[in-house]
């Protein structure tokens, strides 16, 4: 049992999982979830479970690359960390001598969602001046629509719903994506509470549900205005919480009035007798949880959306009760202090930012400010972005300089000039929170480096050493920065420091399991049904249940389509695994069979998919699992593994949604037609 040692899941799932690497001659051979982990349980998902195979991975990257070919050729050679940190250096120079420091664009996400890993650049392009990144792509909207309802800072616990007797889980597919919730809704179900999902299809999670509201894409505040006309209609309101805890019942009483659900269903496509039945169930509830995923805010209305369907527990006092509520984020990280992390003090006055979901149009050559060199760390553009093409043209651009620190050659590194090779969360300390349970646990290698890999903190402590940087951040280390995390005298972090995190053990931050206990975070201190903060931005003060809805270009494009992820792969990321691309299978289209015979196409062909931004070729799925004029396509698979060479990422837009500023993923309007 000795060579089992303690690690956490990197990557970014709600789950955040407690892990057992057991290590062998300096290898790690296998990997299970630690059953000591309170949320983790004792087991992990099927990619995890891959995870020495995509460590030890034979095209793991294990020196720095210089390109030697054309630019997207993939042809490279190997140099040394000192020559490739010299011409990192040197091109950074020049390229901000030249052009000036806001023509260089540092772009990551959260490919390794530890803090400090995560956090190590972000001081030293501010020292640098580079143009700021808006990392905005996933969740901003979700919490902007929170926030501008409840306030901002962590949900409802999501272990509170073992106690609940009506789970709605909208628009998560929670056995893919968030797997470890589903033991804690299972206990609910045993004591018999009923599990209803929201959701354009039939996935595996409403596989499992007791109801199923199968919606057009976009329509979530529709649903969520048609509930509350029940609600207030049949007068199953908790009037005392009302009364001293929202702001504009009155005036969301008189909009809810405008959606009876005979209108609803029209614009939701689900039956009026089941958005009844759903009122009536969520009214009668003791204590009725809902679980959102990001579904409904990846669209144009996005916001708007998550705002609305945030207000449902406050009509009926479901905070108050236990085993009810509402759960977005958990957020133990809101609780750390990253302010020596991002150092935002080094960053110039006046210094640009750019919206990471705007990549496409901030690459172009016409852009008002041009980039001519890009960082890319923790993530993969080419594939995750939306508007592919128009990323890729920015990559190709011959005056473009870009560096990647990356583990394997994606079809960014492709396109890079100088590659990094980066370490493994098993190779690296870092401090981890979830966003979907309240643990806080620290991480230490497990194994040395693989190859000549080196973490992402080393590399700009070493880069911000030869740029000639000299304040005290750029010679931290991860601990040092952990206990800086840590040392913002929160009271959820009580008791969580360094020393006590240690062990690498879990510990679980001092946050009530009723968040809101302490009061809502908004400017009145209440639930606000009307909002003079989105009145600020020109928007409807109340909800809104008009659809989001992508320019058809006049009915060209006739067909809604949603592009959420896939079991096997983590956004981009096990692609490289080959276990998990045969496991995942073609890259499909799920389409209603009313619109495949229309069309011409049948179960298993290919089809193209396509539309003014530029088209994919999938595999058809024919299939009720969705609503007539509605698609699927799940996963985000690299473009070479799909039979046209281009992910589903060419299909979407760069368009923003109304709060937040993330990307309308789900928000897409195509056509299909058989591949010639
Ligand atoms: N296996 C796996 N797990 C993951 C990830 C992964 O790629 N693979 N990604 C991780 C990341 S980064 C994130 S942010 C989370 C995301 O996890 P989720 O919240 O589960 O992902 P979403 O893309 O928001 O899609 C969730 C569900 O919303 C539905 N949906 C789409 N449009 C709408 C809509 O308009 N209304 C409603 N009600 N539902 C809609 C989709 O059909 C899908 O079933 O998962 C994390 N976990
Ligand atoms: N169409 C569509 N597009 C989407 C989504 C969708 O639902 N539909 N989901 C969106 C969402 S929710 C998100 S969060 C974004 C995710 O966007 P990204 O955060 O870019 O996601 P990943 O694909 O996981 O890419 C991370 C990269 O980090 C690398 N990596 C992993 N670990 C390490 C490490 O320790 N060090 C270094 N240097 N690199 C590492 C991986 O090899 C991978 O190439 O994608 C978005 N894109
Ligand atoms: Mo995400």
């Amino acid at each position: 049992m000795d060579n089992w040692r303690p690690s956490v899941c990197p990557f970014d799932c709600p789950d955040t999982c407690g892990l057992l690497v057991r290590v062998e001659g300096g290898r790690a051979n296998a990997v299970k979830g630690d059953p000591d982990h309170p949320f983790t349980q004792g087991f992990i998902c099927q990619k995890m479970a891959q995870y020495p195979a995509r460590v030890h991975h034979h095209q793991r990257l294990t020196a720095p690359l210089l390109r030697t070919g054309p630019k997207g050729s993939g042809q490279f050679k190997e140099i040394t960390w000192d020559e490739a940190l010299s011409l990192a250096a040197r091109k950074l120079g020049d390229t901000a001598a030249i052009h000036g420091p806001a023509s260089i664009l540092p772009y990551s996400y959260a490919g390794h969602m530890g803090h400090v890993q995560r956090g190590s650049g972000h001081a030293f392009f501010h020292k640098l001046g580079a143009t700021k990144l808006g990392r905005t792509i996933c969740s901003a909207t979700a919490s902007a629509g929170y926030a501008y309802s409840l306030g901002s800072g962590p949900s409802t616990d999501l272990s509170q719903s073992r106690h609940s007797d009506l789970i709605i889980i909208w628009g998560s597919n929670t056995l893919s994506t968030n797997l470890h919730a589903w033991p804690w809704f299972q206990e609910a179900v045993k004591r018999g509470a009923r599990l209803v999902v929201i959701d354009p299809y039939a996935n595996a999670t409403a596989a499992k549900a007791d109801l199923h509201l199968k919606l057009r894409p976009g329509s979530d505040a529709a649903l969520a205005l048609g509930l509350m006309q029940v609600l207030i209609g049949e007068d199953m309101l908790d009037h005392e919480f009302i009364r001293a805890h929202t702001l504009g019942f009155a005036d969301l009483a008189e909009r809810a009035a405008q959606y009876p659900p005979e209108r609803v269903a029209e614009i939701t496509g689900v039956p009026a007798e089941r958005i009844v039945e759903l009122g009536r169930a969520y009214g009668q509830a003791k204590a009725p949880f809902i679980r959102t995923g990001w579904g409904p805010a990846r669209q144009l209305k996005g916001g708007m959306a998550m705002r609305t369907i945030a207000l449902l527990p406050a009509l009926v006092g479901a905070f108050e009760r236990p085993g009810g509520g509402i759960l977005r984020s958990t957020g133990a990280g809101s609780c750390l202090d990253p302010s020596r992390l991002n150092s935002e003090e080094l960053c110039p006055a006046g210094t640009p930012t750019v919206n990471m979901v705007e990549l496409g149009a901030a690459l172009s050559p016409e852009a008002s400010r041009p980039i001519n060199l890009m960082w890319v760390y923790l993530s993969n553009p080419a594939v995750v972005a939306p508007d592919t093409s128009a990323v890729l043209r920015g990559l190709a651009r011959e005056d473009l300089f870009l560096v990647c620190q990356e583990m394997f050659l994606t079809e960014t590194a492709r396109w890079a000039d100088l590659v990094l090779p980066a370490a493994s969360s098993l190779e690296m300390t870092d401090l981890y929170t979830a966003y979907g349970h309240r643990w806080v646990q620290m991480a230490r290698p497990v194994i040395d480096p693989v190859g000549q890999c080196r973490s992402l903190l080393s590399v700009f402590q070493e880069m911000a050493g030869r740029m000639g940087f000299s304040e005290e951040v750029f010679a931290a280390d991860e601990e040092q920065h952990i206990a800086w995390l840590l040392g913002g005298g929160s009271p959820c972090l009580e008791g969580i420091t360094l020393e006590s995190l240690s062990p690498c053990r879990p510990l679980k931050a001092n946050i009530p399991a009723n968040p809101y206990s302490r009061g809502f975070l908004t400017h009145s201190g209440k639930v606000e049904f009307y909002s003079e903060d989105i009145a600020a931005l020109g928007l409807d003060p109340l909800p809104s249940g008009e659809p989001s809805r992508d320019d058809d270009h006049g009915g060209a494009y006739p067909l809604q389509l949603i592009t959420p992820p896939c079991k096997r792969f983590l956004n981009s990321t096990f692609n490289e695994v080959s276990v998990q691309r045969e496991k995942a299978g073609d890259a499909t289209l799920i389409l209603h069979p009313l619109d495949a015979a229309a069309r011409g196409i049948v179960d298993g062909g290919l089809v193209r998919v396509f539309n003014a931004r530029g088209e994919c070729l999938l595999s058809a799925q024919v299939s009720d699992a969705v609503l007539p004029g509605v698609t699927v396509a799940e996963g985000l698979y690299w473009g070479a593994h799909t039979p046209g060479g281009r992910g589903i990422n060419h299909l979407t837009s760069q368009a923003l949604a109304d709060l937040g500023g993330s990307s309308a993923f789900h928000c897409n309007q195509v056509e299909v037609a058989p591949a010639p």
